[in-house]
């Protein structure tokens, strides 16, 4: 698709560290627009959406409750705007909460998404099985429909997608309440174990087979935590062992041959009081160009020197 519309959600409030909120002020000084723009895309930046100030952490089993769900609600409302306009939604996080709100909003154009979940977390807690009352801990849980009913009724009533539709790649650091319910519903895990064995590409192939082949269209979620700390120091809850930059190129360069099955991105977690010199935001626009496509010339595509 060529025409882009890039929306912004400065919210923290999902996550445990303060900070990440200012993830897409950092993505988009990493000159977003204008390098998509020079890939042939028509961009639109719609610039943030509002997000209410934290006042209320007194639930401890869902931090600042009212105010996540708000803003979910709202993002919700808006990405079903930017899909009825037959444009791309690319979302900028934010904590990864943000994504009951991107998915709320596309499910309700497409029910039969899929979902490829590209995160060192799984994100499968409900407000029950939580350690840490962290709402960025629940969002894919909550898009399938379990967990705090309000957050599921969140833009439509009832669960969003069919866990038999989500993909998540580069898992290791499960909870076991999560590994319960993962397994309860069917969900599809590829943990780095897994990338290990067989190698990003068998996985990838693996993965998207499976979802072209079930789902309607694609959402594709990115949590930069996904990398390796080495190379994404600006997250707040870094895991060691994470994917290269090179897999991480990969997983999205191998998403764009998909072409129109991919319908929606949203990269999130990137916190830039945490980050060194802007690295993780810049390597979050790299990521989003290999998304649209943009690859390294093979040697082979040059025919002639003069
Ligand atoms: N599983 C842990 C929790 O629920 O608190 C950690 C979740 C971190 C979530 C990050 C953003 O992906
Ligand atoms: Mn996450
Ligand atoms: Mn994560
Ligand atoms: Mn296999």
């Amino acid at each position: 698709m060529k025409n882009v519309t890039i929306l912004g959600v400065p919210m923290d409030l999902g996550a445990g560290k303060r900070g990440v909120d200012m993830g897409p002020s950092a993505i988009r000084l990493a000159s977003l627009v204008k390098r998509l723009q020079s890939m042939g895309k028509i961009v639109e930046d719609r610039g943030n959406i509002h997000v209410p100030v934290g006042l209320n952490r007194d639930n401890e089993a869902m931090k600042y409750r009212e105010e996540v769900l708000t803003a979910c609600r709202s993002l919700a409302e808006e990405v079903y705007k930017i899909y009825q306009e037959d444009s791309f939604p690319l979302i900028l996080g934010g904590d990864h909460s943000i994504a009951m709100g991107s998915i709320a909003g596309l499910a309700r154009k497409e029910p039969e998404m899929g979902v490829i979940w590209i995160d060192a977390h799984a994100d499968f807690n409900s407000n029950t099985t939580s350690p840490s009352g962290n709402i960025h801990g629940m969002p894919l849980a909550v898009s399938c429909g379990i967990g705090d009913p309000e957050f599921v009724d969140i833009g439509t009533p009832g669960r969003k997608i069919d866990p038999k539709r989500v993909v998540v790649v580069g898992a290791r650091d499960i909870d076991m309440g999560e590994v319960v319910l993962l397994r309860q519903h069917g969900v599809k895990v590829y943990t780095m174990e897994e990338v290990d064995l067989y190698g990003i590409q068998h996985i990838m192939q693996e993965a998207m087979q499976y979802l072209e082949k079930n789902c309607s269209c694609l959402h594709v979620s990115f949590d930069m935590d996904a990398i390796d700390p080495s190379e994404a120091p600006g997250t707040g809850t870094p895991v060691r062992g994470g994917l290269t930059y090179r897999e991480a190129h990969f997983i999205m360069k191998y998403i764009s041959t998909y072409g129109n099955f991919v319908t929606s991105l949203e990269v999130v977690e990137v916190n830039p009081i945490l980050d060194i010199q802007n690295k993780t935001a810049e390597l979050a626009v790299e990521l989003i160009e290999s998304a649209f496509g943009k690859r390294i010339m093979y040697y082979s595509d040059i025919d002639e020197l003069d």
